[in-house]
């Protein structure tokens, strides 16, 4: 018998006999703080099955038992048990429960993932796992500024990241093309700064209401939101908002196109420093979670004593709000970071440049990194050269083996586990306007990500993995993710 196609791959499973029959009269145990996931896994079988399964706090009675404890594993994790009689899923903290919950998901028949009542016996066999993260930040970046995705869009994304036990959600907020969140001292921002998007569409932004519900939504599915606003470069969208934030007090005019590195804000003027202040301040009251991501990417028309001194005063103004900032490795230029400061790697597999020597200056400066190389884990990159949507900058396409054959640990001389915070998979839209072609993109890449984020490398095979992808495919159709059928996926 193989075992099943879980996703990513289990620190350790093995199947065991006999089956679980969940019926209509199935009871859920969950005392105590179990008792959200327990709503949520509730709520999750309900379209497919058609049961309202009952949940009790108090009786130990109950078929499917979640609860909260000590596992013995080494982070937090869960333990999953699957007999004929009873499934038990215990973890050390909630967010690891949600974790084995997805786990559960994907132990039932596929049909599960349906949006309609299915005529399906519901069985899981019997399976002993435990598992836990390699890494504890595990993200996927969506850029709604060279495109805007709305709340129902940015939703949908989330519950496909819960589903592959991704928990950090960075939403690159501003760019040249566009200011995508509403900040109240500074509204021209998005009422003249939020009306385009590459090619010319119509832009869009999000109220602070709508942000916190996109907030609200990720920590329903224990997903945290980091937020970036991308100075000094990647500004053209505020400078065409406010003309005094340019040096020459002159507004640009909206841009639509994908080139990078041309704008910057002004660097010597008292004013761009009241403006992050106001921007910083209202992004971080909006925000719950620790972080606050500044960009600093690609300052290309910033002279490097200017980026250092706007680096200086911008991390320092960010740090007062009372957040861990982020960075991309460029930030790494700045010897003088606030403690702690995260950098985020987007050069390649192998570092090209200076990228190695960024990277070893967020630790020396007591921070951590997140990776992100661009060759293996940007999801815009084209799968191949003769598709449609994609970019092919780094180093031309990225295939699902490309996705899947790198380790976060062998990119920088002497940077290992202890250095890395985890691992990021970013998607930019300057080709991609839709829900349907994201999750052509991101599917089934975002899988080896994942992958990489949560197991450990003694569980990474590349046949194994696609012997997996290519049974899960049936789960992805079930789910309606618009997935790239990569040939690896139709292998028996
Ligand atoms: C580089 S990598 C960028 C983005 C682009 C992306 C397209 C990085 C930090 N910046 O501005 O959208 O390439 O792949």
């Amino acid at each position: 018998m193989t075992n099943p196609p879980v996703m990513p791959a289990p620190v350790h499973l093995s199947a065991s006999s006999g089956h679980f029959e969940l019926t209509a009269g199935t009871r859920i145990h969950a005392p105590g703080d179990a008792e959200a996931v327990a709503r949520y896994l509730a709520e999750l079988l309900q379209p497919a099955t058609g049961f309202a399964l009952t949940i009790d706090q108090e009786d130990a009675s109950g078929a499917i038992s979640l609860t909260i404890g000590a596992t013995d594993l080494p982070t937090p994790g869960y333990r999953l048990s699957v007999t004929e009689a009873r499934i038990e899923l215990r973890a050390d903290d909630v967010p690891s429960l949600f974790a084995g919950v997805q786990t559960l998901r994907q132990l039932l028949p596929v049909a599960i993932e349906a949006s309609t009542t299915q005529d399906v016996t519901w069985l899981v066999a019997g399976i002993e796992i435990h598992d836990y993260p390699r890494f504890s930040y595990r993200g996927a970046m969506l850029d709604v500024a060279r495109h805007f995705f709305d709340v129902a869009a940015v939703k949908r994304y989330v519950d496909r990241m819960a589903l592959l036990k991704l928990n950090v959600l960075h939403l690159h907020l501003t760019d040249d093309q566009g200011w995508r969140l509403h900040i109240n001292s500074w509204p021209n921002l998005t009422a003249l700064g939020a009306t385009t998007a590459v090619g010319g569409g119509h832009g869009g932004f999000y109220s602070k209401a709508d942000y916190t519900e996109i907030v609200d939504y990720a920590a329903s599915r224990y997903i945290t939101v980091v937020p970036e606003v991308d100075v000094p470069g990647h500004t053209n969208a505020a400078l065409v908002a406010y003309p005094e934030l340019n040096c020459d007090d002159v507004a640009r005019e909206p841009y639509a196109g994908i080139e990078v590195g041309f704008s910057s804000l002004c660097i010597d003027k008292e004013v761009t420093y009241q403006f992050l202040d106001d921007v910083f301040r209202e992004v971080s009251e909006l925000t719950p979670g620790p972080y606050l991501h500044l960009g600093g990417d690609e300052s290309l028309a910033t002279s490097d004593e200017d980026y250092l001194a706007f680096i200086k005063r911008a991390t320092e103004i960010a740090t007062s709000h009372g957040k861990t900032l982020i960075g991309w490795h460029e930030l790494g230029r700045s010897g003088d970071l606030p403690e702690g400061t995260i950098g985020q790697y987007w050069s390649y597999v192998t570092p090209r440049e200076d990228a190695d020597k960024r990277v070893n200056s967020f630790i020396q400066q007591g921070g951590r990194m997140i990776m992100s190389p661009a060759d293996a884990i940007y999801l815009d990159m084209k799968y191949a050269s003769d598709e449609k949507l994609g970019l092919e900058w780094a180093d031309g396409p990225t295939t699902l083996s490309d996705a899947y054959h790198w380790d976060p640990a062998a990119i920088v001389e002497g940077i290992t586990d202890e250095h890395i915070l985890g691992i990021e998979a970013p998607i930019w839209t300057e080709t991609i306007d839709n829900v349907r072609d994201l999750e052509y993109m991101a599917f089934p890449r975002i899988i080896a990500a994942a992958e990489i984020a949560w197991s450990p490398r003694s569980v990474h095979d590349w046949n194994d993995f696609t012997r997996r992808l290519a049974d899960y495919a049936p789960r992805l159709d079930a789910a309606e993710i618009a997935y790239n059928r990569v040939p690896e996926m139709s292998q028996q």
